[in-house]
């Protein structure tokens, strides 16, 4: 998703082949062998196979005009949400969302990890970048949308597709929340989140954004 939202803020076109995760095409793997989603082939061979890479090289061809140019400070910040994100939030994610596929085994013990505890690891990151909301709002670095912004919402969005009614419902995180809401609302995720057909070998290209 992030990589989608970069491609469509630089107003770039690519050729797009959906996929099954269960039934990934062998050409797939043949040009990264570590079978995950998003893969960026480029016309002189190069492979991006990973998602931050893909939205850097998608602002690198075309810097979106209405992102934040950030200074080295907000570079280093930046940097280091995206590693708490992609580190912390996403392995506490993961296991909210999916608690029985981390089933634990040990000698004495087996147990499904506790979904809850790992929602609350989320939430003391998210109160971390509401704080950051409340006094630069309405985007991460101020009055402008940034990198930060789009690599951080779509994990945000999981988080609260996890359990709506709770995220909803819970008091505080108001201004994570504007944000969140105006992210979901907005066209750049509507252009996004278009679906396609399992790409197949011979299907005619298709273009995103179509
Ligand atoms: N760090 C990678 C993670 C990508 C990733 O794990 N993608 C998932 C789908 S969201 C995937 O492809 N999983 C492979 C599978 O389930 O077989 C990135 O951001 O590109």
């Amino acid at each position: 998703m992030r990589a989608r939202l970069a491609i469509v803020a630089a107003g770039l076109k690519v050729e797009v082949r959906e996929l099954v995760l269960r039934a990934k095409p062998a050409h797939m793997l043949e040009i990264s062998p570590k079978g995950t989603v998003p893969v960026l082939w480029l016309p002189d061979g190069t492979v991006i196979d990973e998602s931050l890479d893909v939205m850097r090289w998608a602002v690198g061809q075309n810097f979106p005009a209405e992102w934040l140019v950030p200074n080295a400070e907000q570079q280093q910040q930046c940097d280091e949400w995206i590693a708490l994100l992609d580190g912390e939030f996403k392995r506490n994610l993961d296991r909210y969302k999916y608690p029985h596929r981390y089933h634990v085994k040990t000698d004495t013990d087996a147990y499904t990890c506790d979904p809850l505890e790992h929602r609350a690891v989320c939430e003391e990151i998210l109160a971390q970048w509401n704080a950051v909301l409340v006094q630069n709002g309405p985007w991460l670095f101020g009055a402008n949308p940034s990198f930060a912004d789009f690599a951080i919402l779509p994990f945000v969005r999981q988080f609260r597709i996890a359990d709506e009614a709770w995220f909803d419902a819970v008091p505080g995180y108001d201004a994570l929340k504007l944000w969140l809401h105006s992210f979901l609302a907005s066209p750049l995720l509507e252009k996004a989140m278009v679906k396609y057909t399992p790409w197949q070998p011979g299907d005619t290209p298709l273009t995103f954004p179509g």
